[in-house]
């Protein structure tokens, strides 16, 4: 369920579940699987979530499994997260496009596709795992359009929330334009210090020039994505999205909480 934070400070701090991430992390995109089955790959939310996701398009059969091959650093119990979004949300409670992981040729306990319209990280369950190279599979149930962006698996926060979080700061300008950024723990390195990421998006809405400067945001909502881009041999590639909505009345912006 929504709910709504009033903006009322120049910079406001979103404290989204700081972590304490350390342990074993890995990231797959999967879109780069080995074998994708009967899933296809759409860049429809390119502009949303910085990356490509993989469907289930089986016009109501659902597909082959997408398989994609893990290379696991350290022996230990995964927490498997998945990037998706239940793509009717908005139109009807149900989830049309359901699915669900498989690591090793096991079914994860969670049913994915569900829930909120919006792109987030979903808990797909728990699995052990050797070190070495591991299967996983999306397993369509539906056939009807599941999408997957991205998996995760760690050994942290394998309980509640997925580590890969942190803090989004926003920034609003004399000029109306709102910027964002941020800072992620991402893990620990071998000295167990946390690794943190900083990103910044400077460009992200920019309001109209032909409108009042006291109502400069037509559309009453809006994204920031903050994206990581990808390092060699490290975990990242990712940020957060969150939703704005612009009140005409109180002329100011409040922050959707998915
Ligand atoms: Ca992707």
């Amino acid at each position: 369920m929504k709910k709504k934070i009033a903006l009322n400070l120049v910079s406001v701090l979103l404290a989204a579940a700081s972590c304490q991430a350390s342990g074993a992390n890995i990231f797959v995109e999967c879109e780069s699987f080995k074998e994708l089955g009967g899933w296809v790959v759409d860049a429809y939310s390119m502009r949303n979530i910085g990356s490509a996701y993989v469907m289930a398009h089986g016009y109501g059969r659902p597909v082959a499994d997408a398989v994609g091959t893990l290379s696991v650093p350290a022996k230990g119990t995964y927490a498997v997260w998945a990037r998706t979004r239940n793509w009717n949300a908005e139109w009807t409670k149900g989830a049309a496009g359901q699915f669900k992981v498989k690591v090793n040729g096991r079914e994860l306990r969670e049913t994915l596709g569900g829930g909120d319209r919006s792109w987030g990280w979903r808990k797909a369950g728990e699995v052990s795992l050797e070190a070495g190279a591991a299967e996983v599979a999306l397993h369509d149930l539906t056939g009807f359009n599941g999408r997957c962006d991205a998996l995760f698996l760690t050994t942290t926060g394998t309980r509640d929330a997925c580590p890969y979080q942190g803090t989004i700061e926003l920034k609003f300008g004399a000029s109306g334009a709102v910027t964002a950024g941020g800072k992620f723990v991402t893990g620990q390195d071998k000295n167990g210090k946390d690794i943190v990421y900083s990103a910044s998006c400077s460009t992200v809405l920019v309001p109209d020039a032909a409108r009042s400067a006291s109502a400069p945001y037509q559309s009453d909502c809006y994204s920031l994505y903050l994206y990581f881009p990808p390092k060699a041999g490290k975990f990242d590639g990712y940020g957060a999205a969150i939703s704005l909505e612009w009140d005409v009345a109180e002329k100011k912006f409040s922050v959707v909480e998915h």
